[in-house]
């Protein structure tokens, strides 16, 4: 099923053509309405855009960056009049200033076409219940899927974020089928379902729609596994609207873009220059059609490639891998690049370990860097047993060191002791700089 097949099986040709035609018109669109981007278009020599003739021009004009929406917040980079905003939303900001973003009405009924898409894409139809269960309020997820799903005719309950108990009992007295969440809450909440007593047969959840953040197959694969559904990633950020860039199809062989909508390039970070087609770098979108603000080439910092070829689903639309982590998440221990989704997929693929875990990164005396991974266990009788324990730990760490290139310590601690998030998972404990 597809929320807008004709524009989802556009051809190629057309695609890009249309693209041209956005990108053109948001250069120009920029450049009148936004102080910072014409002069930055002035001094790139693009100026108004009218000068650009192919998509690969898109590499003269200047990338735009977090700093950008921070150095111009709140509404430095807002391109439609205040009269015409109808909707502001803005990211947690949990270090500085939050991210602003605004929507004029058409960027409100985009971003819910945009959503509608990724939804029907992941398996949703009118008859779904859908329970939200990311956090309302100025969080783009949230309010994000309640208007792309009731676009579609789904039934929508505003579950918001918290109280498991009661989110597990409104699963069951409403006859949930599906289940917007972050991947690290609806993996709580499938573990907190199997312990409570009620039988998994009083759940009719099918679906589950997640994003926000990082959701490795493995982790995936145990959250279906759980809750017996079907799960689709989807992606996107506060700085371009929200959810609704891009998602999983049925393949789910990679998210496909909105690319009516998102125009997407894969750079080299460092260099700034694209890297050769399906190779990984760092993803840079331009918006094509938002009014309220767009936004020229941002540095998404998230790493990731894409894939242009057609698609077993019949949509045509580019597909982005799932993010390998981002250039700001990357830790660098002891010289040797580590995401922690590397760590997350030893663990998952661990007998006896929960995928819950933290990552504490110290510095000692001497500078040295050490990396501690705690990781929960499943069962506590195994802490009476020193050997096993200790075998435990040992096979953690010689898997640590031969797929990550680097020596870890690994602590294992009791059940249920590892922070558990409602939102974002929040693993990494980088207490370098203290010292
Ligand atoms: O997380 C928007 C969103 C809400 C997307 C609901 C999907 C569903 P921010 O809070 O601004 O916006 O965070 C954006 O989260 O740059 C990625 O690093 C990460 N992220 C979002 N979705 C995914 C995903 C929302 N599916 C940042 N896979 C992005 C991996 C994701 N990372």
């Amino acid at each position: 099923m597809m929320f807008q097949k004709d524009i989802e099986t556009m051809p190629r040709e057309q695609i890009n053509a249309l693209q041209l035609e956005r990108l053109k018109q948001t250069v120009k669109y920029c450049y009148d309405h936004v102080p910072l981007y014409h002069k930055r278009l002035d001094e790139a020599g693009v100026g108004d855009g009218s000068k650009i003739k192919t998509l690969s021009d898109i590499e003269y004009i200047p990338f735009t960056t977090k700093d950008d929406f921070r150095d111009n917040y709140p509404f430095g980079l807002t391109a439609a009049p205040m009269k015409d905003i109808v909707r502001i939303h803005a990211s947690s900001g949990t270090t500085g200033k939050p991210t602003v973003g605004v929507y004029t009405k058409e960027d409100l009924k985009i971003w819910a076409d945009c959503v509608a898409r990724v939804a029907v894409a992941g398996g949703v139809t009118a008859d779904d219940v859908i329970q939200i269960s990311f956090g309302y309020g100025l969080f783009t997820g949230a309010l994000g899927l309640h208007y792309g799903l009731e676009n579609i005719g789904a039934t929508v309950i505003p579950a918001s974020s918290g109280n498991t108990e009661k989110q597990l009992m409104m699963m069951r007295d409403y006859g949930v089928t599906g289940l917007v969440a972050t991947p690290s809450y609806a993996l709580y909440l499938s573990e907190c379902a199997k312990k409570s007593g009620y039988p998994m047969s009083d759940y009719k959840l099918k679906l589950g729609i997640l994003g926000s953040e990082p959701c490795t197959v493995a982790m995936r694969t145990k959250i279906e596994e759980n809750f017996g559904i079907r799960v689709s990633d989807n992606y996107g950020m506060t700085e371009l609207g929200g959810p609704g860039v891009s998602g999983d199809c049925e393949a789910r062989d990679g998210m496909h873009f909105a690319e009516d909508h998102f125009l997407p390039e894969i750079i080299d970070p460092e260099t700034g220059k694209h890297v050769a087609e399906g190779e990984y770098g760092e993803l840079v979108i331009t918006t094509l059609t938002r009014k309220g603000m767009p936004v020229l080439r941002y540095k998404t910092r998230d790493i990731t490639k894409i894939d242009y070829t057609p698609c077993s689903c019949g949509r045509t639309h580019a597909r982005m891998a799932k993010t390998r982590g981002r250039t700001d998440d990357m830790l660098i221990i002891k010289g040797v690049n580590v995401f922690p989704t590397q760590i997350e997929n030893i663990l998952i693929e661990t007998e006896n370990v929960a995928p819950h875990y933290k990552l504490i990164i110290t510095r000692d005396a001497a500078f040295r860097d050490h990396l501690e991974i705690q990781v929960e266990l499943i069962n506590a009788n195994i802490l009476d047993n020193f050997q096993a324990l200790t075998e435990l730990q040992r096979a953690i760490e010689a898997k640590m060191q031969s797929i990550l290139g680097l020596r870890a310590k690994v602590t294992l601690v009791p059940p249920n002791t590892v922070e558990r998030f409602q939102g974002k998972a929040k693993r990494i404990d980088d207490r370098r700089n203290q010292i």
